[in-house]
């Protein structure tokens, strides 16, 4: 009887730890005021292997983009970056002020205690790819 309840025991903390490699902690969107197109989305992300994110998207918006903002002499400006670097065990955070996601072409204004789900695409340092569904809720900040 010990040797099947201990390889049952095994596989499902294989498939934990699969699903616990990424982790997303504190997702959150900016609401909008009618007819604004885009909107910011923040987290943290931290993969415990290290990767990088790679692709977003969400329904609500057309597409969805990781910028970076950067002082340019006295201008704060900002940038769309293809991947986002996730190191190993680090907190990753998007935030205003830094990495955040952009939601542009929004098909409906995004109004405060709405969940927004954001599906966000991470490949691992062996260019594997998994996807972590995220829901976001609005906050008019
Ligand atoms: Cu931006």
């Amino acid at each position: 009887m010990n040797k099947p309840a201990f390889l049952l025991a095994a596989a499902v903390f294989a498939s934990a730890a699969a699903h616990a490699q990424v982790t997303v902690t504190d997702p959150w969107v900016r609401s909008t005021v009618a007819q604004q197109k885009t909107t910011a989305a923040y987290m943290t992300i931290t993969s415990l292997q290290g990767g990088k994110l790679v692709d977003a998207s969400s329904p609500v918006a057309a597409s969805a983009e990781v910028h970076e903002m950067k002082m340019e002499g006295d201008l704060m400006k900002m940038r769309a970056v293809d991947t986002l670097p996730l190191p190993m065990g680090k907190a990753v955070e998007l935030k205003p002020s830094g990495y955040h996601m952009m939601l542009m072409g929004l098909k409906a204004p995004v109004k405060a205690g709405d969940v927004v789900p954001i599906r966000l695409v991470i490949e691992d340092a062996k260019g594997q790819r998994r996807t972590v569904d995220v829901k976001a809720v609005a906050r008019q900040q």
